[in-house]
């Protein structure tokens, strides 16, 4: 007899993709209360014409002019254009503590914001407020700190470049380089591990290189949920044969199998294609161990090649002409013994040998990753060895090879491009000298981990948050909740309520912001933004839906009015003129970034255009002027998981959430309906606890003795098919098992995939 399952929890047997997706949008789309309008606004969605999905950041095809179907762009899209309203009358039906104790999902789930509002201490409601009384109060805030680095500028990657560069512009020219940043908790590994192996932030391949690639790895990146579009891409490789070798906990079933909504023979008959072709299931955290074992056993391959008279199976002339560090890398490697390679991955030497001989067999090799590879204490060099493992066989830099980091928000690699750093470089510096005429601030800023330590501390004073949710994205959401409480201003520029909004401050504003998908209407008309993918192609997005409210300004619009309140005329700058017509936001971008030439004509061609990635042509800008091969010594395993009986959590995201935004409580490929509140375990794991699957149980943060306690309580064990030692749960519920203290040290990149817990059972069952 079959064991009876947790409620809600089942065995999804069918391929990713397929009728369940389209099923799944329908029943957004009359959630959202925009069938009619809504199927209109899917079909512009990365078209030429249209506005950039603000589901993901991955590439669209230069030749497709048919709808890209993308389950979850749907529903980034119908729940960013929903009919429901949160206006006025919203809150005067509802005080911020009532607000406070609402999920995740409902606030944001009441609507587009339509007002202004400004938070009174006496109702304890948000109630509406003038535009221009909400600039005047928010310059009044800033100006009334003793230091400009006093206050925090928070961005999330879904602002467009014209709006991050405008906003850097006039934190910058107030005075600061606070520039804490989503990307702060994300891919910071790879943007500060990358320059320092081969001279630049970014990926180096194209979509095009996925059609002359001869294998395709993949490390800790869920496709199928959260870069849906990618499986196009996967699923075209997979039928032409490219063996993909997926290193990842979780069998993810995008990854496994997928039957493509736009194939109508798989459609039709049910059927799907295989994805991956070898699936290894790494213990959490055992990449470092995994990419050093497949490096160990290609030299050992090299070796044998060599002594058996062979020229090897390395490339020498490229390892010769364009790197620097080999003899290192390979002294560290040789010094990395199978055993400790085999406890830290939980593979076996033969699964990682067979991964070798694929690499080893083929020519191009594309490595992909995401969080699985950077939200650990040594993300950055888990990307570093990823450069490491590439360069031993030249895979940089030439056509349908290379290393693609796959980002999160839709834009938050631009952002960054246009200016969104803490730790400025001389050219950024230089080319607002250029542009503007003043001397921007050179000292580093907080990232934002540091914002939250500043404002914890009381050192900071005030925080203007462009988008995103921080409070909740972070870790240890007690300390970062206690510590948005004290500040004396807040600033959101929004779409939809969150929690954030409620952690008020002495003087606490909302303002309401148009979405990708609005038509944005300025003094000279309707205005295009432009973002940039994961592939540094830079393209215009346009929206169309008439704005939710007619008080709604842009993200542009919002910050050069507080600029300008806050700065008056310093330094002449025409915030008024630029937001006029944003062709001349694209005019000053092209004169800080050299890169950005004859911007406004390159944007308009169909497809936009490809930002120069130097290493893409083998051009180093590195100090060495070569590709570095970097070490990373020792596979050491965090101090606190020697503790018995340590687990390490990995935090995940569910296939009906983006990020902080819950749209719905099932994760359908994990076979998980209706609920969060679950944690994925091994059996043997639960065994030796006296769990079983279904038991309540109580989970706890490991950190450091003078450390508050870090507990959530009451969650179901779920039995699953992840390795022993390694349990998973869901982002952001389980933030608040994880200390501020945890993360990369090189990076600052929180250590979300790596967290030390111990599990029992909960009292309230025992
Ligand atoms: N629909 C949707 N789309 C999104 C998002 C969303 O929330 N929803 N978020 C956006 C953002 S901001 C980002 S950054 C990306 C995130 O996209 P992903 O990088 O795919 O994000 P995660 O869900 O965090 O999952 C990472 C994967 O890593 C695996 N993993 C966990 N720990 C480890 C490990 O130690 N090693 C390895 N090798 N693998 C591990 C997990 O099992 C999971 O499959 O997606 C973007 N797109
Ligand atoms: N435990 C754990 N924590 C994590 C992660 C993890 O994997 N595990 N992942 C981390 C990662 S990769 C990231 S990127 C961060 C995400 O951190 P954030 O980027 O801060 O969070 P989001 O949930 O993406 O932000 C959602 C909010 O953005 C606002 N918004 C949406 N669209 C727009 C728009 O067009 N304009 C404006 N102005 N606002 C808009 C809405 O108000 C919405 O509530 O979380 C991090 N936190
Ligand atoms: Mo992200």
């Amino acid at each position: 007899m079959k064991n009876k399952r947790p409620e809600g929890i089942e065995q999804y047997d069918r391929p990713a993709g397929g009728w369940d997706a389209l099923k799944a949008v329908a029943k957004t789309l009359a959630h959202q209360q925009i069938v009619a309008q809504g199927s209109k606004t899917l079909l512009k969605a990365n078209q030429p014409e249209g506005f950039d999905c603000p589901g993901c950041a991955w590439p669209d095809p230069k030749h497709t002019s048919s709808f890209e179907f993308c389950e979850n762009g749907a529903k980034a899209i119908t729940w960013e254009s929903t009919a429901k309203r949160v206006g006025p009358e919203f809150f005067e039906e509802h005080t911020v503590s009532e607000l406070w104790k609402w999920t995740d999902h409902k606030l944001e789930d009441a609507g587009r914001l339509t007002v202004p509002l400004r938070f009174n201490k006496e109702s304890d409601r948000y109630e509406p407020i003038d535009w221009e009384d909400a600039f005047e109060i928010a310059a009044a805030g800033l100006n009334a700190l003793d230091d400009p680095n006093h206050a925090e500028f928070y961005t999330s990657g879904r602002a467009s470049n014209e709006a991050a560069f405008l906003y850097q512009l006039f934190v910058r020219a107030y005075g600061t380089n606070n520039f804490p940043d989503c990307s702060n908790m994300c891919h910071e590994a790879t943007s500060v591990g990358l320059p320092m192996s081969i001279g630049v932030g970014k990926g180096t391949v194209t979509l095009e290189d996925f059609d002359h690639a001869d294998a395709i790895f993949s490390f800790g990146h869920n496709p199928g949920t959260n870069h849906p579009r990618m499986m196009a891409t996967l699923h075209e490789a997979s039928r032409r044969g490219v063996p993909i070798i997926v290193f990842n906990p979780l069998k993810e079933r995008a990854l496994e199998r997928f039957a493509a909504p736009q194939d109508p023979i798989e459609m039709v008959t049910l059927s799907s294609t295989p994805i991956a072709s070898a699936y290894h299931q790494l213990r959490t955290g055992g990449d470092l161990a995994v990419l050093k074992g497949l490096m160990k056993a290609i030299f050992e391959r090299d070796a044998i090649n060599l002594a058996a008279g062979g020229s090897g199976i390395l490339d020498r002339d490229f390892i010769a002409e364009h790197t620097s560090g080999f003899d290192e890398l390979r002294g560290d490697i040789e010094n990395t013994q199978w055993d400790s390679i085999i406890a830290t991955s939980g593979l076996t030497r033969e699964a990682i040998t067979s991964a070798a001989e694929v690499y080893i067999n083929v020519k191009n090799v594309i490595v992909c990753f995401g969080m699985g590879i950077t939200q650990h204490a040594n993300g950055t060099e888990n990307v570093q060895q990823i450069v490491n493992l590439l360069l031993l066989r030249g895979n940089i830099g030439r056509e349908g090879a290379g290393i693609a980091p796959i980002r999160g928000h839709s834009n938050v690699q631009g952002d960054r491009t246009v200016g969104i750093t803490e730790t400025p470089n001389r050219a950024l510096l230089e080319g607002i000298e250029r542009a503007f005429g003043f001397h921007p601030p050179r000292n580093h800023g907080h990232n934002a981990i540091e914002a939250v330590e500043a404002i914890s501390a009381g050192r900071s004073k005030a925080l203007v948050c462009l988008g995103g949710n921080l409070a909740v994205a972070m870790s240890d959401p007690e300390t970062t909740f206690a510590a948005m409480r004290k500040l004396d201003l807040v600033v959101h520029i929004a779409t939809k309520l969150n929690r954030s909004h409620l952690l008020t401050a002495q003087t606490s504003l909302i303002l309401p912001c148009l979405g990708r998908t609005d038509l944005d209407t300025q003094e000279t008309g309707p205005q295009s933004v432009t973002v940039e993918d994961s592939m540094s192609m830079v393209h215009a997005s346009r929206g169309f839906l008439k704005p939710p409210s007619e008080l709604l300004k842009s993200e542009p619009a919002i910050i050069a009015s507080i600029a300008k309140a806050t700065l008056g005329d310093r330094y002449g700058i025409d915030w008024e003129g630029m937001v006029a017509n944003y062709d001349r936001i694209r005019d000053k971008i092209q004169v800080v970034f050299p890169e950005f030439s004859d911007f406004n004509e390159r944007v308009r061609v169909t497809g936009g255009f490809r930002l120069d990635v130097a290493a893409s042509y083998r051009r180093w800008n590195t100090e060495s002027r070569k590709a570095n091969f970097l070490l990373a010594p020792g596979l050491d395993e965090d101090p606190l998981l020697t503790e018995p009986d340590a687990l390490v959590l990995t935090t995940i995201r569910s296939h009906d959430q983006y990020n902080t935004t819950v749209y719905g409580l099932d994760d359908r490929y994990r076979g998980v309906f209706g609920r969060r509140d679950v944690i994925f375990m091994n059996k043997d794991d639960l065994a030796g606890r006296g769990l079983k699957d279904g038991d309540l149980i109580d989970i706890r943060g490991l950190v450091e003795e003078d450390e508050a306690e870090h507990l959530v309580r009451g969650f179901t064990a779920v039995e699953y098919n992840i390795p022993k030692g390694s349990i998973a749960g869901y982002y952001p519920e389980m933030n608040a098992v994880m200390s501020l203290r945890r993360y990369d040290r090189r990076s600052g990149t929180p250590s979300y995939k790596s967290v030390p817990v111990l599990v029992a059972a909960s009292p309230a069952t025992s």
